[in-house]
């Protein structure tokens, strides 16, 4: 908890020096502590896909830690009402502050997931995968005590500006987001990376057997096998998508004139192939893809 040693909040030693930037080695796991009254929410998410093949693994080490477990009077009491009036009920400092403590140990980064936070995005979701030990700690009814978010939690996290009846599904997403990006998680290393290598581009749109459905052929180029071409078209697939959802992320980064072709050809040629295969009258180029 960051006011009893700052030095070290989240972070161990071994990892301040040259390796900071460069993800652990493929054999380290990231330990994640979720603190909630709701552990059974959840086993079913995690446990499913990606993530529970990477528990399953051992590459993610998540546990669950119900603040409950740690009070002992007669009704097991974590909530109360709020001091000043208003409606609902305060999860209490001490439960929470107690399962914090246990699920920290000596070094975890404590997150607190909430609308008043730091906005997750794949850069964050990338500094989150380098720790070795994160605790994410799901606030629920009205609210949480201050005190004891002020004292013990590190940062403070947002998925998005909306209001959820708790902090568990944001806890869930940043497990999902945090642990396809750690090394050995995915198949191919490159789909992790892929947004990295690309910049902030939207993605390219992807197809699969059957080659025409229900009269929609798959983008020609797609069948040639030609990698340098097929790269291109994907590459213009998303900055033409980019320019059209998103225009935002091409100002956010500079991307390569090069890529900015003309969009102007590529609309050209496939209302050609869209109008050949209206002509024959079976095929037709899908186009909503690239917008
Ligand atoms: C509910 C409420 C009801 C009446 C008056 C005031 C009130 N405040 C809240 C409220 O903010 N509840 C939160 C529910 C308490 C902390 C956990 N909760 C939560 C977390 N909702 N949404 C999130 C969240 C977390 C991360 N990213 C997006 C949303």
């Amino acid at each position: 908890m960051k006011r009893r040693c700052p030095a070290s909040a989240g972070r161990t030693p071994a990892r301040t020096s040259a390796r900071r930037k460069s993800h652990r080695s493929t054999s380290s796991i990231l330990r994640v502590d979720v603190v909630t009254l709701f552990p059974e929410m959840f086993e079913p998410v995690l446990s499913a896909s990606i993530v529970g093949r990477a528990r399953r693994a051992g590459l993610l080490d998540l546990r669950l830690v119900n603040p409950r477990d740690f009070v002992h009077d007669r009704h097991r009491t974590v909530d109360d009402r709020p001091f000043g009036g208003g409606a609902g009920m305060i999860l209490m400092a001490e439960p929470v502050y107690q399962a914090v403590r246990r699920a920290r140990g000596r070094g975890g980064k404590v997150v607190y997931l909430s609308p008043q936070g730091r906005r997750l995005d794949q850069k964050l979701a990338r500094e989150l995968s380098r720790e070795r030990h994160l605790v994410l700690v799901c606030g629920h009814y009205e609210g949480v005590d201050q005190r004891v978010l002020d004292r013990a939690v590190d940062l403070e996290l947002s998925i998005g500006d909306y209001v959820l009846t708790g902090g568990e599904l944001p806890a869930m997403t940043v497990v999902d987001a945090v642990t396809r990006l750690l090394p050995g998680v995915l198949q191919k290393q490159d789909a992790a990376e892929l947004e990295s290598f690309t910049g902030p581009l939207l993605d390219f749109p992807q197809y699969t057997r059957p080659r025409v459905w229900r009269g929609e052929a798959v983008p020609p180029v797609l069948l040639t096998g030609d990698h340098g071409r097929i790269g291109a078209w994907r590459r213009q697939a998303q900055l033409r998508a980019t320019r059209a959802k998103r225009p935002d992320l091409l100002l956010k980064r500079r991307v390569p004139d090069i890529d900015l072709l003309d969009f102007r050809s590529t609309d050209a040629k496939l209302k050609q192939v869209n109008a050949r295969h209206r002509l024959s009258g079976t095929i037709r180029t899908t186009n909503r893809s690239v917008i």
